[in-house]
């Protein structure tokens, strides 16, 4: 794709407006993502009845119980513990950087984010497995390669097929990878099989029902901390008719507590992004994270996509700090249906992206969405993100699925997205104004005066709730990671070309006692060694207070 060679945008089709002076900086991507922040591999965490997790059950439950012990391996599952090294043989791990794109290994490591089942599926088919994973993409060609799966039930086994599709971009070894076949009625059990050997792998029921038509698909989170952007967004798609689902790799204590209340008000669903980990291995392997781009927030995007591919009218790809309000529609679903009708044959609706800053309220107390609409400006358009109908879809990347004919890419004109990714403070440096220029005008996109209103009324309400006026409290009132990460990215690579797999990895964040994260942890496992595919993957997810605020 184009985007190697051009400064690093994660589009598929840099097509930038208002850019005539070639800033570098101007060309910069994913400021989303220091805000709003991606990530990393995602597990399944309820193998009995996933496909209806309720928003408040798995709350304390699926806190960390015990610190972390070794991997319990599953049943019938090979875990050869003669050459467990605590966690990893460090003469496996390779580092050497000339290395990274092009060395040969005897074997393609995987690392399965998550499965799903869908007894029926509109695009898949009956009794349909999708597999989503990151994949050693320069030991063979990734593109096109199939998967050998069992899938059993209590009488019968059968062996499959799974064919599969890549997003992946030539900077970084390993690439997501989606791949789906179809196996047996009442499927319970999930192998998969190189050259004879198995391993036996957790898979979550699809999704047949949602909280609302519209989903929006929120980029995984890291030491997330910009409340006040989760608070416009939330209070957004919830005054038009969608339901966030976000995934979270870390977050500051407070807002962790902030967003567990939205999810038990069914505004969202917290979804648990953990990091990818081998827990053994007999062959050499370079590490998953610092390989992978972003996080794997293409993995991320693709899970929720496969989770709701039955259960949803129209999925949204987009970060925290992108927030889209209906221009000719109350609601997404009509907006979004009506675009439709303007394009029967579209993929997908592409809407373009507005730098925009805002002043941000310090205190929950003294939020005002009134205020905050009043301060926003607008700056130039920048490449968009994507909504789906998701039966036209099996997997999909940071912005739109690479796999997708751009020719049936419907461009939307307006109304554009409200990128919020540059929060002011009232007080403090906000030194990122300094390293980051961008030319702020009037506001420029429609917020109807009665929808303002009904979005502060809402507002209050909830801030009204005793449990939640005392957690805004502890909410920061000024940044503290947002600079760090997005001058660790401006240092490596926002507005370049690409050197390396762009991700936070090399990002140094400090740790500080008074400033606390809940990060998610889990179990890892990793199958035998199988060729040509090893696979690795976690399993019990939880929510850690031990592990810190890291990415
Ligand atoms: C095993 O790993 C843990 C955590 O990374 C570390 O604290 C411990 O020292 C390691 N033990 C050995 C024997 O290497
Ligand atoms: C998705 O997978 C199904 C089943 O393999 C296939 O029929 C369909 O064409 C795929 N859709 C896309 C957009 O690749
Ligand atoms: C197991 O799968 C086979 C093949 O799909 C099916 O015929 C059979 O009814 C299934 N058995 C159960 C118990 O679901
Ligand atoms: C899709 O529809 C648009 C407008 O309705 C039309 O211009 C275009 O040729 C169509 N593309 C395909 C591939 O049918
Ligand atoms: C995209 O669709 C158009 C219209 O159907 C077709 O001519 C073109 O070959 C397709 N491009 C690719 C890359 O499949
Ligand atoms: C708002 O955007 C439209 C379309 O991009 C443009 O024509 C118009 O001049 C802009 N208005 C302001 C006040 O910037
Ligand atoms: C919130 O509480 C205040 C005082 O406790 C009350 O005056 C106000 O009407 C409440 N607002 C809403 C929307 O419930
Ligand atoms: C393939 C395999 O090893 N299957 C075994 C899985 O575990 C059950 C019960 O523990 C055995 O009965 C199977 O033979």
């Amino acid at each position: 794709m184009k985007h190697h060679d051009v400064k690093y945008s994660p589009l598929g089709y840099p097509k930038p407006s208002g850019d005539t002076r070639g800033t570098v900086k101007k060309r910069i991507f994913l400021i989303s993502l220091v805000i709003a922040i991606i990530f990393l591999l995602y597990t399944s965490t309820n193998l009995s009845n996933p496909s209806n997790p309720s928003p408040d059950s798995d709350d304390l439950l699926d806190f960390e119980p015990t610190t972390s012990t070794l991997p319990t391996p599953l049943p019938n599952f090979t875990n050869p513990i003669a050459i467990y090294h605590n966690g990893t043989k460090a003469d496996l791990l390779l580092t050497e950087d000339s290395d990274r794109l092009t060395k040969i290994l005897p074997v393609s490591h995987v690392f399965i984010a998550s499965a799903y089942y869908y007894p029926y599926s509109k695009s898949l088919g009956r009794n349909a497995v999708a597999i989503n994973m990151v994949v050693d993409s320069k030991n063979f060609l990734v593109d096109h390669s199939t998967y050998n799966f069992i899938g059993s039930n209590s009488t019968h086994s059968e062996h499959s097929v799974a064919i599969s599709q890549s997003e992946a971009i030539k900077m970084c070894r390993y690439a997501p990878v989606v791949a789906r076949g179809n196996s047996v009625d009442g499927m319970s059990k999930l192998e998969m099989e190189s050259d004879g050997q198995k391993v036996q792998i957790p898979f979550k029921m699809a999704r047949y029902t949602a909280p609302k038509p519209v989903i929006i698909c929120i980029s995984p989170q890291f030491v997330a901390e910009q409340w006040q952007i989760f608070l416009m967004h939330v209070h957004v798609a919830n005054r038009f008719g969608a339901h966030m689902h976000i995934y979270i790799i870390s977050i500051v204590n407070a807002f962790f507590e902030l967003m567990k209340e939205y999810e038990r008000m069914g505004y969202i669903t917290m979804e648990k992004w953990v990091k990818m980990k081998i827990a053994n291995s007999e062959t050499p392997y370079f590490e998953m994270n610092l390989n992978t781009e972003l996080r794997n927030q293409a993995g991320a995007l693709s899970d929720c996509l496969l989770q709701y591919k039955e259960a949803a009218d129209f999925i949204a790809f987009f970060d925290m700090d992108d927030v889209l309000v209906p221009l000719n529609y109350p609601t997404y679903l009509e907006e979004f249906t009506a675009e439709w009708g303007l394009q029967t044959n579209a993929t997908s609706l592409i809407y373009g992206r507005r730098e925009h800053e805002f002043v941000k309220a310090e205190r929950l107390s003294e939020f005002s969405f009134h205020e905050l609409v009043a301060s926003l400006r607008s700056s130039l358009t920048k490449a968009g993100k994507s909504v789906v109908k998701p039966h036209l879809h099996n997997s999909t990347w940071i912005h739109a699925s690479h796999r997708e004919n751009q020719t049936t890419r419907r461009q939307v004109a307006s109304p554009r997205l409200i990128h919020v990714q540059r929060p002011v403070q009232k007080h403090g440096s906000n030194e990122i104004k300094a390293l980051w220029k961008f030319d702020f005008k009037a506001f420029n996109e429609t917020i109807r005066e009665e929808d303002i209103q009904a979005i502060e009324e809402d507002i209050w309400r909830v801030r009204n709730i005793s449990i939640i006026a005392e957690i805004g409290k502890r909410l920061p009132s000024v940044d503290y990671y947002f600079p760090i990460v997005f001058k660790c990215y401006l240092d490596q690579f926002y507005g370049r070309a690409l050197t390396e797999c762009p991700n936070a990895e090399k990002c140094s964040l400090p740790q500080r006692d008074d400033y606390k994260c809940i990060h998610t942890d889990a179990q890892y496992f990793s199958g035998p060694t199988m060729k040509p595919f090893t696979y690795h993957f976690s399993n019990h997810a939880v929510w850690s207070k031990n592990y810190g605020c890291y990415q």
